[in-house]
């Protein structure tokens, strides 16, 4: 008999999605209208072995509370904190990401987003559709990135694949985490806020959850500077959106970029209305190559648990 698995979001590549289709009984609760999937998952429960997730969706306690015989998450994106450890880890429960598969395609968007902004892409793109351009509106300079200094927060795979990007494009490098990265050339800055104070651009790239809940806050901001850039790949949660918005309007800081929101996919009004904001509905990974990739890993995954073998990728 094949394990039941219980699918919280819908994977975009076919071929995962029909792989798992294949090796497992399938209860897919994204097709369910959010009124009814409560109702739906606990008609399925009691023999669910298996979930997949993402990396926005997670598991909470309650969900894991209504699955008395599951044994793995898998959860499609690196991001696991919207998984419930304090559920998952007393019951035993595995937990699975993706890591390394999307690392290039998430740093090319951030370096995308640190370009679109630098050089004010969508605003520029609006000049000339809406006919600016032909009626002669004269054009501000944009700014280069040439001998600016890129601050990066969160010095991980993908931390260290931004630099590495940014390096090419001449600019200066710093980074700040709390612990140390051994053999880079990269300097460690002593804390956000010092990082933030020599940055001109601050890419966020860290880990969400509790830890980092608003890390960049207005004094953080501030410190960026009204000439400064904040781009955020990593979480909402890592950004105060309130006092984003308010050191945008105030001109505390200069200009943002985000992928990210802390109440997706709600993105304030407030931001949706300023030219000096870059908005992406969250898809640093969503390329066709890497969400294969990531499908592959959690099909992959789920596969060796339920043979007896070894995890590819467990979150320790
Ligand atoms: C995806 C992500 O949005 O990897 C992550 O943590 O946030 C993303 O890659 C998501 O998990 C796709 O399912």
């Amino acid at each position: 008999m094949k394990p039941e698995i219980l699918v919280l979001g819908q994977l975009a590549s076919q071929s995962v999605m029909e792989q798992l289709e294949q090796h497992f009984q399938c209860h897919h609760a994204w097709r369910i209208a959010p009124p009814e999937q409560l109702a739906f998952v606990q008609s399925v429960a009691a023999s669910v072995r298996g979930v997949v997730s993402t990396g926005s969706i997670g598991i909470s306690e309650a969900q894991v509370n209504l699955l008395p015989a599951v044994e793995i998450v898998a959860v499609n994106g690196i991001g696991v904190d919207a998984v419930n450890f304090a559920a998952t880890r007393p019951r035993g429960i595995l937990v699975t990401n993706t890591p390394g598969v999307l690392t290039d395609d998430v740093a090319d968007l951030a370096v995308a987003l640190l370009l679109a902004s630098a050089r004010r892409v969508p605003a520029l793109d609006q000049f000339v559709r809406n006919g600016d351009w032909a009626r002669r509106v004269p054009i501000k300079p944009a700014r280069g990135v040439r001998g600016k200094v890129a601050g990066i927060f969160g010095f991980g795979r993908i931390g260290q694949a931004i630099a590495h990007r940014l390096d090419a494009f001449g600019m200066e490098l710093r980074y700040y985490q709390p612990r140390a990265v051994a053999g880079t050339a990269v300097t460690l800055s002593a804390s956000l806020l010092a990082l933030a104070e020599e940055s001109d651009y601050l890419i966020v790239c860290a880990p969400g959850g509790a830890a980092t809940r608003h890390s960049v806050n207005a004094e953080v901001m501030a410190a960026l500077g009204a000439e400064g850039t904040l781009v955020n790949i990593a979480r909402g949660s890592l950004v105060d959106e309130a006092a984003l918005i308010t050191a945008l309007q105030q001109g505390h800081l200069g200009a943002a970029a985000l992928d990210v929101f802390a109440d997706e996919p709600n993105v304030p009004q407030a931001l949706c209305e300023m030219s000096n904001v870059v908005l992406m509905p969250h898809v640093g990974s969503l390329t066709v190559e890497t969400r294969h990739a990531m499908g592959q890993l959690v099909v992959d995954n789920l596969l060796a648990h339920f043979s007896g073998k070894p995890l590819l990728t467990p979150v320790a």
